[in-house]
């Protein structure tokens, strides 16, 4: 049986305003679901949209709409988004979904029955475009600590769930396992600033709020969004459902990939609801950093006044979404915060996609055209150094990008992607084929030219799950398919002896940096 590997990002709060930061999360999660694909694994991807609280209500309000219509027509643009990015997941939920709703509301149930839910009085300030209740001590000049903007004073009846009773259950979680939280400096702040001061009941039923879930047995209650949101991990896979076999075959998750920002909910909140339900935590969870613009967060919930552009939908198709996803993964550290800057974008479009994967693949292939009319040199094993060195380094740089994945350090495994295209780069300028084919060492330059197109086929799977299109493009060429699972990789006979290679566009043309500059920044600005 295929191994399982179940991954998520979060759910997104709909929004018509969405920048590259908000496509991150779901944009390092295709990476890590392709990878695992090819790595033979039954991959489930699962990606959605956090639909009900009050800030639905007023956003649907202004634009003179009911709920669900200014959803649909969100939930639709979204879609189109990930379409546009290349986003392969497996299953797209709505929390306004019939089955998510009625699963949530059995959960609530549940763990009311089993005495973890209780019924009391809350008064707290609430930040309604966060959705979340802050007490005195943690406003920050009164004001949210985490938008900044004004909260307010509220009192009512509600449910409160027992998360207090699992502090010493999370520590022990924390402490047997180190990496249940990555990247592992997550961890200090989780204990150290939450569990160990001690965990207090969160309140977990609103009956102000009116958009939302409403309790099973109390439905002038309406259920707390992030008790909503986070069980649609499980609510997705048919948990509690008449047919749970997905559930059954991927629950676990292997990793839920968040934002840093969500941290809390899903390393302390979340495990203590499984706990409390009895069921598997997940194996990983992995809060990656933000991208930023200048000071702030790239987010819609907060209008940075960028003066650059940021928005998918102008540079996906401007520049290819390849090129999107590229610079994401290779210039923010995957589990750190980085700069977002429309020159360093360009830059690395030019530097690493055009002149160095590009410029390979383009160099080769007219090579074996004018040397073997494109056909694939047949296979012989390489005597000379240059070409033995040559082809270690290429199955060092494979062995990287496997250790990388494994431990989702998605922007070095990326890098040693690069770094194969590049020795490929080198090992042509050192060994010179068009020299080799003059002074007619015929033998040697099948190797050299073999070597060479093995390489594009190595790191073209490989890249595969991080710009499939341009990828897929030379796979095809080769006479490959790329969603086939990685074989091969470590040794150079991937290729068919004699094989007709089809002949390749430019993949990334090169960019004039100033010209675009000047046109992007129109476009910000208008
Ligand atoms: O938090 N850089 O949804 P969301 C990196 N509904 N990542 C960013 C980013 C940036 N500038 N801006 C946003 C929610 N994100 C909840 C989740 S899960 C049960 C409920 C990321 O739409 C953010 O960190 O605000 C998060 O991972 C994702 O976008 C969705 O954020």
């Amino acid at each position: 049986m295929k191994e399982k590997f179940y991954i998520t990002t979060p759910i997104y709060y709909p929004s018509n305003k969405m920048t590259l930061g908000n496509a991150y999360t779901t944009i390092c999660c295709d990476a890590l679901a392709r990878f695992n694909r090819k790595l033979g694994k039954d991959v489930f991807y699962l990606t959605g949209t956090d639909e009900h609280g009050q800030k639905i209500t007023q956003s649907a309000q202004k634009v003179g709409k009911s709920e669900k219509e200014y959803l649909d027509e969100i939930v639709a643009d979204t879609k189109q988004l990930w379409k546009l990015l290349d986003i392969s997941y497996d299953k797209f939920i709505r929390t306004t979904d019939d089955y998510h709703e009625k699963t949530v509301q059995k959960i609530f149930t549940e763990l009311y029955n089993k005495g973890y839910i209780y019924k009391g009085s809350y008064n707290g300030w609430y930040c309604t475009p966060c959705e979340s209740f802050w007490t005195e001590s943690q406003l920050v000049d009164g004001k949210c600590p985490d938008c900044g903007r004004e909260v307010k004073f509220q009192e009512e009846e509600a449910y409160f769930f027992k998360l207090s009773e699992f502090g010493d259950k999370l520590l022990k979680l924390y402490e047997e396992n180190p990496e249940f939280l990555l990247p592992k400096n997550r961890v200090n702040e989780m204990v150290n600033n939450f569990i160990k001061p001690g965990l207090t009941d969160l309140c977990v039923s609103r009956t102000s709020v009116k958009w939302g879930v409403p309790v099973e047995f109390d439905s002038k209650h309406t259920i707390y969004v992030w008790i909503d949101a986070l069980s649609n991990y499980i609510t997705a896979l048919g948990y509690g459902s008449s047919d749970d076999s997905l559930f059954k075959k991927f629950w676990p998750a292997d990793v839920h990939v968040i934002g840093k920002e969500i941290v809390r909910f899903h390393s302390i909140i979340w495990p203590a609801m499984l706990m409390a339900l009895d069921l598997p935590l997940p194996k990983q969870i992995f809060g990656h950093g933000w991208l930023l613009f200048g000071e702030g967060k790239l987010s819609k919930s907060k209008e940075s006044g960028a003066k650059e552009c940021i928005d998918p939908r102008v540079l996906a198709p401007r520049y290819s979404t390849d090129a999107v996803r590229y610079f994401l993964y290779r210039e923010i550290p995957f589990g750190s915060d980085g700069g977002y800057s429309t020159e360093a974008f360009l830059t690395r479009i030019n530097a690493d996609l055009a002149n160095n994967f590009g410029n390979l693949v383009s160099r080769t292939f007219s090579m074996n055209k004018k040397y073997f009319n494109s056909q694939i040199p047949q296979y012989l094993e390489p005597t000379n150094q240059d070409d033995i060195d040559f082809r270690n380094n290429v199955v060092s740089n494979v062995n990287d990008v496997k250790k990388y994945m494994q431990v989702y350090d998605i922007t070095k495994a990326v890098t040693s992607v690069l770094n194969i295209f590049t020795e490929a780069n080198t090992y042509i300028q050192k060994v010179q084929p068009w020299v080799i084919a003059k002074e007619g060492g015929q033998d040697r330059l099948k190797v050299v030219i073999r070597s060479l197109l093995e390489a594009i086929r190595i790191g073209s799977e490989l890249f595969y799950a991080f710009a499939p299109n341009s990828s897929s493009k030379v796979l095809e060429a080769l006479g490959l398919n790329p969603t086939a699972e990685f074989e091969n990789l470590d040794n150079f006979k991937g290729l068919k002896d004699n094989a007709q290679i089809s002949e390749l566009e430019i993949l990334f043309p090169r960019l004039d940096v100033e010209k675009e500059l000047k046109e992007l920044s129109e476009i910000a600005n208008n």
